[in-house]
């Protein structure tokens, strides 16, 4: 049977939508060459000298790996060319980015995480680039953008979906429309679709929580963590634990084999009093994803993709993936301490 390219398949959804002119589905394709490119370099860096640190720090404040700034040169330069954006923001970079003035500009947003989980890039671990659209609320696209057209709430996003860099180069992606996913063939250069419309399952099996931060958890959030090793649960189920620290292999693990990923507040650790993963550039493309195949992803109390984001960079508590075990921790939460 010949393979669906990840090509064909966005030109088959796009002659569904009436709304489409195929600036969305340019979008996608340079974001795909773009993945390409971050893909190879990933795959050879332990021959280069591209290892490292490169003794900066992101907006963040956290240590940037020299592969972290490559893959966000790489996205800034390919997209902003691309005719179809009128800014972007990069979880490396403080500020929004605006598009030049010599190219030509396109009603879509770009919010991105060029290299999660670059912490791993040196153990040949998973890591992945994060992106999440939308479409820009402003009439007037010949301005600069403010921040204010990029903070929109995660329901509002077009589309979201990830690249993985692993044992195979990977992409996920929602347009609503289902969740795809699709596998470099390195031979062709091609992504082939491997899975469509998948759904995760309704309970999981597994559990994912950088447990080493239990004595920075408040009470309410370790009874939520305990309860998934406690076999007298009403989970009824006995869960394992897999915690990689690459946040888009964590979350593309449990998408196939159902469980709950968690990222809590860790109140009393100064550095991260909200937790350590950002709303924008990564809970909130997570999230359209889980609920798109049928998971869900809160915050603890509310709905992320309901979540006003006031800053670029905020960080968000997060629990995301099969309904069942993401609605336990809301019950924990809501039951309180
Ligand atoms: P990064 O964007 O700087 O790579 O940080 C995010 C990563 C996620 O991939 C992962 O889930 C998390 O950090 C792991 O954090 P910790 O080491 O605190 O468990
Ligand atoms: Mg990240």
């Amino acid at each position: 049977m010949h393979p669906i390219t990840v090509t064909e398949h966005l030109l088959l959804h796009q002659k569904k939508s009436p709304m489409a002119t195929g600036q969305f589905t340019s979008l996608l394709n340079e974001l795909i060459l773009s993945a390409k490119v971050i893909s190879r370099e990933v795959n050879k860096a332990g021959l280069g000298d591209i290892l490292g640190e490169t003794g900066e720090q992101n907006a963040s404040g956290d240590t940037v790996k020299r592969l972290d700034e490559f893959a966000h040169r790489i996205l800034v330069h390919r997209m902003e060319r691309a005719g179809v954006l009128c800014a972007m923001a990069s979880e490396e970079q403080a500020d929004v980015i605006q598009i030049p003035a010599k190219f030509p500009k396109g009603e879509y947003i770009l919010v991105m995480d060029p290299l999660d989980g670059s912490s791993n890039i040196e153990a040949n671990v998973s890591i992945g680039t994060i992106f999440s659209i939308y479409r820009s609320q402003a009439k007037d696209l010949d301005r600069d953008m403010d921040l204010s057209d990029l903070l929109q709430k995660g329901s509002e996003q077009v589309a979201a979906g990830y690249f993985i860099y692993g044992s195979s180069t990977v992409m996920v992606y929602t347009t609503g429309r289902g969740v795809h996913g699709f596998t470099l063939d390195p031979s062709v250069g091609e992504f082939l679709l491997s899975f469509s419309d998948v759904q995760t399952p309704d309970q999981g099996k597994i559990y994912s929580v950088n447990e080493a931060y239990w004595h920075y958890w408040d009470g309410t959030t370790q009874r939520v963590v305990s309860a998934f090793k406690d076999p007298n649960s009403d989970l009824g189920r006995l869960y394992s634990l897999r915690y990689i620290g690459s946040l888009v292999a964590d979350f593309h693990r449990n998408l196939l084999y159902g469980g709950v990923f968690m990222y809590p507040t860790d109140y009393r650790d100064p550095k991260n009093p909200k937790g350590k993963l950002r709303l924008l550039f990564e809970a909130a493309p997570l999230a359209k994803i889980a609920e798109e195949a049928g998971g869900m992803a809160t915050d603890g109390v509310n709905r992320i993709l309901d979540l006003d984001p006031r800053e670029l960079h905020q960080r968000t508590p997060l629990f995301i993936g099969s309904r069942r075990d993401v609605q336990k921790v809301k019950d924990i939460y809501e039951q309180g301490s």
